[in-house]
């Protein structure tokens, strides 16, 4: 059978980005190019630490993948930008009145302690230049045990915080001078604050983000508990207004509807091409005969995948036996599920991995067999990633 090539179905195929399109940038430190701590900060992003093991890439505890960020700061370590601190920052360059999504997770250790002393592990700093000084408009605390907010000088504690485990924070931002400005954060998947108010005091720039562990009190002499703080940090993902919660959420579930680049078929019938199957309409299909008959779906890049959902052709009057292949190459293909679908429905139905997530760039649809005939007919047919 020959490979039948239909023209793209996408805008453009991304170049490079696995992230959709309102992600601007992913720090889960899988990237090897991302990995160059403590020698320098990843690309894109500023250096504020001084020691060897002020920010480090770990693989003992990690939030997602294998690799997790390790900021580690002392007492006695130097003075950076005229305090004690080991953190990761954003350039100064966000535009002015910018929404933003910030999603990461951060787990404190066991030796993170009860300390009379606060120390800021997330912040958003006011720009450096015809800005406000002061205190940054908005920051993530650790104080006397608990969880805090810092908005603007106000304190909301968010109650006790638990050591050794993962706490997954989400924040939605709209930057604004006036009372356009949106504040809301989520722990763990749960909302602990709104406000719709002034976010930040002025300036030509929004305010931008920086990450890892700063404690001014160690600079100052003012009294504190601790001499050593250690902090893992992982998941960060950073998205414009076109962003969602879950685009950036730390938790991953499958579901997310991945836009193929391209799709095409081994075999269809001129009245049913393959591009009928990613139209976003149940009542156009592509169909092609015989045994084996397959559709292949062109994600245009390497994505992290996790299943299909495949509405058929007159689906609640018959099942249809398939089988999933992935492949990153499009040459060598991988089995990834196979069964029958329910033939109650017309609907999408979801089908996950068998054996989880993989990273692909093509997923083909094979058919093998339904009660009525020799043709697969497939009306939409939809990559599921994380
Ligand atoms: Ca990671
Ligand atoms: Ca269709």
């Amino acid at each position: 059978m020959a490979l039948l090539m239909v023209g793209a179905v996408g805008a453009s195929v991304p170049a490079a980005s696995a992230d959709p399109a309102g992600v601007r940038r992913t720090l889960d430190w899988e990237d090897s190019a991302d990995r160059v701590l403590p020698a320098a900060a990843p690309s894109g992003f500023g250096k504020q630490w001084a020691t060897s093991y002020g920010a480090t890439t770990t693989t003992s505890s990690v939030r997602d993948g294998s690799y997790a960020a390790r900021f580690e700061l002392r007492k006695n370590d130097p003075v950076v930008s005229s305090s004690k601190r080991a953190e990761i920052t954003q350039r100064d360059d966000q535009p002015l009145d910018a929404e933003r999504w910030y999603g990461f997770s951060i787990n404190l250790p066991p030796s993170w302690t009860y300390d009379r002393s606060a120390e800021i592990v997330s912040q958003w700093h006011q720009c450096d230049t015809q800005c406000p000084s002061g205190s940054p408009p908005l920051a993530l605390l650790t104080d006397e045990g608990r969880w805090k907010i810092d908005f603007k000088g106000k304190i909301t504690d968010l109650g006790p915080y638990a050591t050794g485990a993962w706490v997954d924070w989400v924040f939605h931002v709209t930057w604004r001078t006036d009372s356009a400005g949106l504040l809301e954060i989520w722990r763990d998947g749960e909302q602990v604050m709104r406000r719709t108010e002034a976010t930040h005091g002025g300036g030509p720039r929004s305010p931008y983000f920086k990450f890892g562990i700063y404690k001014w009190d160690w600079a100052t002499g003012t009294p504190s508990d601790t001499t050593q703080r250690v902090m893992h940090y992982d998941a960060l993902r950073l998205g414009d207004e076109r962003a969602t919660y879950a685009d950036v959420s730390p938790v991953r579930t499958c579901g997310r509807d991945i836009s193929p680049a391209g799709v095409t078929a081994t075999t269809y019938e001129p009245a049913n091409p393959p591009a009928n199957a990613v139209d976003g309409n149940l009542t156009t299909r592509w169909s092609g005969q015989g045994f084996g008959a397959s559709l292949i779906l062109d994600l245009g890049v390497q994505r992290h995948l996790c299943g299909t959902a495949v509405a058929w052709h007159r689906g609640d009057l018959r099942w249809n036996d398939y089988t999933v292949y992935a492949s990153q190459d499009g040459t060598t293909y991988s089995k990834v599920w196979a069964g029958r679908s329910s033939g109650t429905t017309t609907a999408p139905e979801r089908a996950l991995f068998t054996d989880g997530p993989r990273d692909a760039r093509y997923v083909k649809i094979a058919f093998w067999g339904n009660p009525e005939n020799d043709w697969a007919s497939i009306t939409e047919a939809a990559v599921l990633g994380l």
